[in-house]
């Protein structure tokens, strides 16, 4: 089933269904919720955990952790945030 779906993703997808995930993708973008929603346990950092609440930033959490120390701090969270405006 899964194989038939991306053949016919793979054979009817034109530019302007490309357009339109990118669009999605920005809509979630402008979801991002502030750093202080995010980090529930104050301790200015946000954990794999507290991701977890927002399902793009999950996805997206190695990105986004550019020292690799295993959480976003404030100011990664910021640069992501930028980055992606
Ligand atoms: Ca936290
Ligand atoms: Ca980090």
């Amino acid at each position: 089933m899964n194989r038939l779906l991306t053949l016919l993703a793979v054979a009817g997808i034109c530019s302007s269904a490309a357009f339109a995930v990118t669009a999605q993708a920005g809509e979630k973008l402008k979801e991002l919720p502030a750093f202080s929603q995010l980090d529930t346990d104050a301790d200015r950092h946000i954990s794999a955990d507290e991701a977890k609440a927002h399902e793009w930033l999950s996805k997206n959490f190695s990105k986004a952790d550019t020292d690799q120390d295993g959480r976003i701090s404030q100011s990664e969270y910021l640069a992501l945030v930028k980055m992606k405006q």
